[in-house]
């Protein structure tokens, strides 16, 4: 068995300046936002993988079950030599995907890319154990701005799951699915999970949980701030809020001033005002339908989206070819 490699394509200092950078733009604007991004520093990670096992956070076990039931059909359609996964995390519900791409015998690497270096480091370590024969290769970058890092030579396929899609508005979703039909050749693949609009009631509570863990997730990104960006956001002043927009079919998650207050970002020299209410959006997670995400994939340069969905159609397998 070969020990899995890792490449670190972001220096931490790198990384520190991009939140500077972002937290400097998004602090300044008005409204206020964030990049969701930010939120998986190691407990921001850990909140998540809390968050993929609450009863109200659906879209994990549904996309596990659709891997369960198609994985084989999925590695048939696309047999690739490799598997790019961006935004990999724990590599969990990829198991399926390998297990089935592995047993016919054409898969030869797994790219796991990811922000998290430790989460990326355990997941490649998991893998290479658990895949001998399949060599393990993990990128630590962002995923938007990974693909010119994209390994060359053989069949492959990228994989975005979980929803991650979902994170961008749609310029950046466009601009980001041109990206990777661009660096992809004609015959590769790409592999989408995407969760779909569905009712409100359901989609909500996924993000207002009872227990109070996604309200946790979201103020963490405020404890990122204190850490990396020397800031006093008091934790205990904001609210958590979840939202769906009708109009742009997307859930909205904010952070809500409980009373007006300054805050001092000592590394950015920067004093922030919150009103009391004012709310900042820490991430939007867009809901899709079938014909929506099929159009855009074909505008994109893909062709024959094949879609696998549950009973309840909350979400969605996608896989197209460039
Ligand atoms: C990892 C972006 C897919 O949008 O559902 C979960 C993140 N935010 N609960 C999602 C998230 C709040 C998640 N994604």
């Amino acid at each position: 068995m070969s020990a899995p490699t890792l490449e670190v394509h972001i220096a931490p200092e790198q990384l520190t300046a991009a939140l500077r950078a972002d937290a400097a733009r998004g602090l300044t604007s008005s409204p206020k936002s964030l990049p969701p991004k930010w939120f998986y520093d190691a407990r921001g990670s850990e909140l998540f993988e809390r968050i993929m096992r609450l009863p109200e956070y659906y879209p994990t076990r549904t996309e596990r079950a659709l891997l369960e039931a198609y994985a084989g059909e999925i590695a048939g359609i696309a047999s690739p030599q490799i598997l790019v996964e961006l935004g990999s995390g724990s590599s969990e519900k990829t198991a399926l995907l390998l297990r089935e791409m592995g047993a016919r015998g054409t898969l030869e690497r797994y790219v796991p890319q990811d922000v998290s270096e430790s989460a990326l480091r355990d997941a490649a370590r998991r893998i290479a154990a658990e895949f001998p024969q399949i060599g393990v290769h993990g990128v630590v970058g962002d995923f938007t701005e990974s693909l010119h890092h994209l390994p060359a030579g053989g069949r492959r396929m990228i994989a975005l799951l979980g929803g991650t899609l979902g994170n961008l508005v749609p310029d950046e979703r466009r601009e980001f699915l041109a990206g990777i039909a661009g660096v992809l050749e004609p015959g590769d693949y790409l592999l989408l999970g995407v969760a779909l609009v569905t009712d409100p009631a359901v989609l909500v509570p996924a993000y207002d949980d009872a227990a109070g863990v996604t309200a946790q997730f979201n103020l963490n990104v405020l404890s990122v701030l204190n850490k990396q960006l020397g800031a006093d956001f008091d934790l205990e002043r904001f609210r958590h809020v979840a939202l769906w927009d009708p109009v742009n079919e997307w859930i909205e998650m904010r952070l809500e001033a409980t009373t007006e207050m300054a805050v001092q970002v000592t590394d950015l020299g920067l004093e922030v005002s919150f009103e009391h209410g004012e709310q900042l959006r820490t991430e939007i997670s867009a809901k899709f339908r079938e014909d929506g995400i099929r159009a855009e994939l074909a505008a994109a340069g893909f062709a024959d989206a094949q879609t696998w969905t549950d009973a309840d159609d909350r979400f969605a397998l996608v896989c197209a070819r460039r």
